[in-house]
């Protein structure tokens, strides 16, 4: 990977005024969401009848691409909804989720984000590109996640109290309590299902909250000491990817290679190598059975 774009010669890639804009398009977003809620949610389906879009989730991604727009009318853009993709000419795309856990937002379970970061190179490709700013908000909890490359990450609380984040330091993989994540088909249900199986026995326990922006957010503030996944998004990841490194961990995909749609790993480097040996073992068997 390059090295962050430098603030003082490129007023364009300043990482802290990117990280600033992330920030309150993303906390402006999170106020749509849950104040403009309508009593009932228009739903429609994507990739299988469980994989759901709500009209708030394509309503909040208009206000934000809006928001960018203005602010940064050059740069580029990839969001999770429609009408979303752009090419810009800075060298910067915004990759949004406008809603991550909407399975979460439309069942009333305070466990959803906006997501937004800023990042050099292609998002639609992986090992392609990496975030260089970003922020997750959660709307009902009140709490509003930041980093700029270089700069370290936080988290603000409601009350405004600001909290220097830095990922759990456990080397001990017995003790470790990992979040993770399923998708919406069945056949790759059935692979996450076998693969959590071969690993329960050898971790503390495992979290599912239903949404990979804050399960990232989690590792990078140590209230969980990993976190995996298969089959995330650019949307997804890459506000919470530059979040963990600034808080001190590692992201990455398997074999450490670039994280992306195969694997997203992340967790503290103390834990880093029993946890990904430990995975990574499980996914080949699991491989194996289903191929
Ligand atoms: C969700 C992810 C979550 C994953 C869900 C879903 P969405 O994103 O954040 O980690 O397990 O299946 O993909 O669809 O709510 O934006």
């Amino acid at each position: 990977m390059g090295t962050a774009p430098d603030r003082q010669d490129d007023p364009v890639h300043d990482v802290e005024v990117l990280r600033k804009i992330a920030v309150d398009v993303a906390v402006s977003a999170g106020r749509f969401i849950v104040d403009d809620r309508p009593v009932t949610l228009s739903v429609t389906t994507k990739t299988t009848d469980t994989d759901v879009v709500t009209d708030m989730d394509q309503r909040a991604q208009d206000l934000i691409v809006t928001a960018l727009r203005e602010r940064r009318p050059d740069d580029g853009f990839l969001g999770e909804e429609e009408g979303s993709t752009r090419t810009g000419r800075t060298g910067i795309t915004w990759v949004v989720d406008p809603i991550d856990g909407t399975v979460n937002y439309l069942y009333g379970i305070p466990a959803y984000a906006v997501s937004i970061a800023a990042v050099v190179g292609d998002p639609q490709t992986t090992g392609g590109w990496r975030p260089v700013a970003g922020a997750v908000v959660n709307p009902v909890m009140g709490h509003t996640y930041s980093a700029a490359e270089g700069a370290g990450a936080q988290r603000i609380d409601a009350s405004g109290r600001s909290m220097t984040l830095r990922v759990s330091d456990l080397s001990d993989l017995s003790q470790a309590l990992v979040a993770t994540g399923f998708g919406y088909a069945a056949d790759r249900r059935a692979w996450q299902a076998a693969v959590l199986a071969g690993i329960l026995p050898d971790i503390r326990d495992i979290r599912r909250m239903g949404s990979a922006a804050l399960d990232l957010c989690r590792v990078a503030e140590g209230s969980v000491d990993a976190y995996y996944e298969r089959g995330l998004n650019a949307w997804d990841l890459a506000a919470g990817w530059v979040i963990v490194t600034e808080a001190g961990g590692t992201v990455s995909g398997r074999s450490d290679a670039a994280p992306g749609s195969d694997l997203v790993v992340a967790c503290g480097n103390a834990l880093r190598a029993p946890f990904v040996e430990r995975l990574e073992r499980a996914m080949s068997e699991c491989d194996v059975t289903s191929a």
